[in-house]
């Protein structure tokens, strides 16, 4: 038997980050639809941002990008984030929208730009300091399209020269998350296509370099659990970028493509450990709303996430592990299945009303007032959106 009040207070520590750029405008490369009420500056995004902390109570931290979310004192932003009663979280870097980065950044064949691209993960680390964040998140749109286009082993020297040279810069306490992607924007070959080439990266380099595993950057039916299970047993599981594909980087909300896969993934953290806030797993959206209302898109997904994770720690492991031991096939899979099917919804109600919270935050959200106020405000200005 789980007991339920013990699962409560596992769900009661979670933390789940939300991104800056959830709540800014943001489309596909066909078009991008503008939205009333969204943020003109870094400053109201971290706004939006503790809403989502504000109804769920459990999204503490929000990931910055930079140069979207660039202001002249990081120092201040980190101030106005704790006034709001959030607090920055990773800080993302981005090599990948300067002209400069047409055959890579770090990986790029002219020195110049491998420089430029250093210079930019490097001030990261100094935004890092002023934020006081822990997390530096790296993800490399570098790649080639055309096979012969460019040396793959001579890249992999390059990317290994500039992870060390961040590697270096760290601080105590601080770590770099490195990401992973099958393919988008490089179609032919990518420089960090999988968590094993992220995977030895890491392991060359120490404990301060981590995986981070984004849920939709992988091909069609891979077992990301399985990945999940591996890294958290070496001790490279960083985190994670939730969000859901159908296709392929689609970044729509975490556990609407598929929420058995969700749980199955939260299984595996709750299994390996990696559920405490202090073991360092982060658990990141990395979404964009793109037709629907953003900061309720938030919502939903810190809710899909929370969902997922209880019925992962209701798993009766005495019983699963009794019906693995004993090879019963149909019996260990019922036991996970009589996890998965159990309505969490009541117990998630129960667990915010203990919390001082409204049992349904997308209502308390709605009926707050709060997207008509901004909607009123926000009126001037240029929207700071995806690329901003
Ligand atoms: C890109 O595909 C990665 O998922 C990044 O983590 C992230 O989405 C990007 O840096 C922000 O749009
Ligand atoms: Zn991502
Ligand atoms: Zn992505």
């Amino acid at each position: 038997m789980v007991d339920t009040s013990a699962v409560k207070g596992a769900l009661r520590r979670q933390q789940i980050e939300t991104p800056s750029w959830a709540y800014g405008n943001s489309g596909t490369r066909f078009k991008v639809f503008a939205q009333e009420g969204v943020p003109r500056t870094p400053w109201e995004k971290i706004d939006d941002a503790a809403q989502v902390h504000r109804f769920t109570g459990v999204a503490p931290t929000v990931a910055v990008h930079i140069p979207w979310d660039r202001v002249d004192d990081y120092a201040a932003l980190a101030a106005h984030a704790e006034e709001r009663g959030v607090r920055i979280g990773a800080v993302n870097t981005n090599v990948f929208q300067d002209d400069d980065y047409r055959l890579g950044s770090v990986t790029n064949p002219d020195p110049a730009v491998r420089r430029k691209a250093l210079g930019h993960l490097l001030d990261a680390v100094d935004i890092m300091d002023a934020t006081g964040s822990r997390d530096l998140k790296l993800w490399f749109s570098d790649g080639t399209n055309y096979p012969g286009q460019d040396d793959v082993r001579t890249r992999q020297d390059r990317m290994a020269e500039a992870l060390a040279a961040v590697y270096e810069r760290l601080g105590d306490g601080q770590r770099f998350l490195l990401e992973y992607k099958l393919f988008e924007p490089a179609f032919y070959m990518t420089d960090l296509p999988d968590w094993g080439a992220s995977y030895a990266h890491c392991v060359k380099l120490g404990p301060k370099a981590q995986v981070v595993v984004d849920t939709g950057h992988h091909a069609p039916g891979t077992n990301i659990e399985f990945i999940v299970a591996f890294l958290l047993r070496e001790g490279r599981l960083g985190g994670f970028d939730f969000n859901s594909r159908f296709y392929a980087d689609d970044d729509l909300m975490v556990g609407a493509a598929d929420p058995f896969q969700l749980f199955r993934i939260m299984y595996e953290v709750v299994r390996g450990g990696g559920y405490d806030p202090d073991t360092g797993v982060a658990f990141m959206l990395d979404q964009c709303h793109n037709i629907e209302p953003k900061i309720q898109g938030q919502i939903r997904s810190v809710m899909n996430v929370q969902e997922a994770t209880a019925k992962a720690l209701l798993v009766d492991g005495d019983a699963l592990r009794a019906a693995q031991e004993a090879g019963d096939v149909l019996d260990a899979n019922a036991v996970f299945m009589d996890a998965y099917n159990t309505d969490v919804r009541p117990l998630l109600a129960e667990l915010r009303e203990e919390m001082g919270l409204h049992p349904d935050p997308v209502a308390a959200y709605r009926a707050s007032g709060y997207f008509e106020k901004v909607r009123a405000e926000r009126t001037a200005g240029q929207a700071a959106g995806w690329g901003a």
